[in-house]
């Protein structure tokens, strides 16, 4: 009888840990810039997607933003940041540093050349 019932307890954990796996908001923090003399910088890995997908950043403070390649697939070699007018190829293991200028609050989402991977920047 004990037994039954901690099977069932087991049983029903484990559904809702895979519920929760899968369908959860598993919440990223994000990324950060980092600022050294005025200048705020800010890295992004191409890597089975883009790590971190989202950036915070502060307005009013020239931003650079540099994307290392680390993924082969032919999806992630360009990336396209509308807002910036950037549709640029990325080297694979090369970095790539965009001068974004100074940056007015709000969100700017880029994606890969195919609009299949999505990242963005949160600027407040
Ligand atoms: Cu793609």
């Amino acid at each position: 009888m004990l037994i039954k019932l901690i099977t069932i307890v087991i049983a029903l954990a484990l559904i809702a840990f895979i519920l929760w796996w899968f369908f959860g908001k598993h919440e990223t923090a994000g990324g950060a810039g980092e600022i050294v003399d005025g200048v705020q910088t800010a890295q992004v890995d191409v890597d089975g997607g883009y790590q971190p997908a989202t950036l915070q950043l502060k307005s009013g403070l020239p931003t650079s933003l540099t994307f290392h390649r680390k993924d082969p697939s032919p999806c992630l070699e360009e990336v396209v940041f509308s807002d910036f007018g950037i549709h640029e190829k990325l080297e694979l293991g090369g970095n790539k540093t965009f001068d974004l200028g100074t940056l007015q609050p709000g969100e700017y989402p880029w994606a890969c050349g195919m609009n299949m991977f999505h990242g963005k920047l949160v600027v407040k």
